[in-house]
């Protein structure tokens, strides 16, 4: 372990000790009500393609909503495919590349909140997999690169370019700071990314900011941290 991830490690375990008693200051924190096609947060574009991307969230989901729903955290789609990316959840977290897709084994729909990242190199074929700020799924899923020119949907599925919606593909439950970058994101950063009290880093390709919000969704200040 080299000296900065020494020092990213001790503030993460500070954070960790601080998130637990109290409140988190997270701002943006959405409340899916579920169950519709009509609350969604929308982004448009991707200036060029992706070789590496990283996508980081925190989620709660109530355990009984999977029974009947695939609640998807974000989606992007071009006009060449619907699914270029999707990351959904069942009772556990799924991500797929047009049909290629990969399961992280331990249950994150469970009424808890839950930090989560998941990295695509696509260079290599390797998926990674984080929940909580640890690696849960480490996948091998060769495919091609990522096409500029799309848009980006969170609390939906696409099923066509910036619509195509299905109630049973809707989110429900708290969903904050969605983040996407161009590259892989280390676990040491991600290990911080998880017990951080607010956003320490915005993603370079899509911020949680940037998404356009509609519907019934509400914003809220969340207690976004570990264990809470
Ligand atoms: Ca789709």
């Amino acid at each position: 372990m080299s000296k900065i991830e020494f020092v990213i490690f001790a503030l993460a375990a500070v954070l960790v000790k601080e998130c637990r008693s109290q409140q988190c200051p997270c701002n943006d924190g959405l409340n899916f009500v579920g169950d519709n096609v009509d609350e969604y947060g929308i982004s448009r574009g991707l200036e060029k393609s992706l070789t590496a991307v990283t996508a980081c969230f925190w989620m709660n989901i109530p355990a009984s909503y999977v029974k009947t729903h695939s609640p998807t955290i974000l989606s992007y789609a071009t006009s060449y495919a619907d699914n270029e990316i999707i990351i959904w959840v069942t009772s556990t977290l799924k991500v797929a590349r047009r049909s290629i897709w990969a399961e992280s084994p331990n249950v994150v729909a469970d009424g808890k909140n839950h930090h989560a990242c998941v990295t695509w190199d696509l260079s290599t074929g390797w998926i990674k997999m984080y929940v909580d700020g640890i690696k849960k799924a480490k996948i091998f899923r060769p495919t091609s690169f990522i096409p500029a020119g799309g848009t980006w949907i969170i609390g939906q599925d696409q099923d066509r370019l910036g619509g195509g919606f299905a109630k049973r593909d809707s989110m429900k439950g708290f969903l904050a700071e969605v983040n996407v970058w161009d590259r892989i994101l280390c676990s040491y950063e991600i290990a911080a990314l998880a017990v951080s009290c607010g956003p320490l880093m915005k993603g370079n390709v899509k911020a949680h900011n940037d998404f356009d919000i509609k519907g019934g969704v509400e914003t809220f200040k969340p207690a976004c941290c570990l264990g809470n």
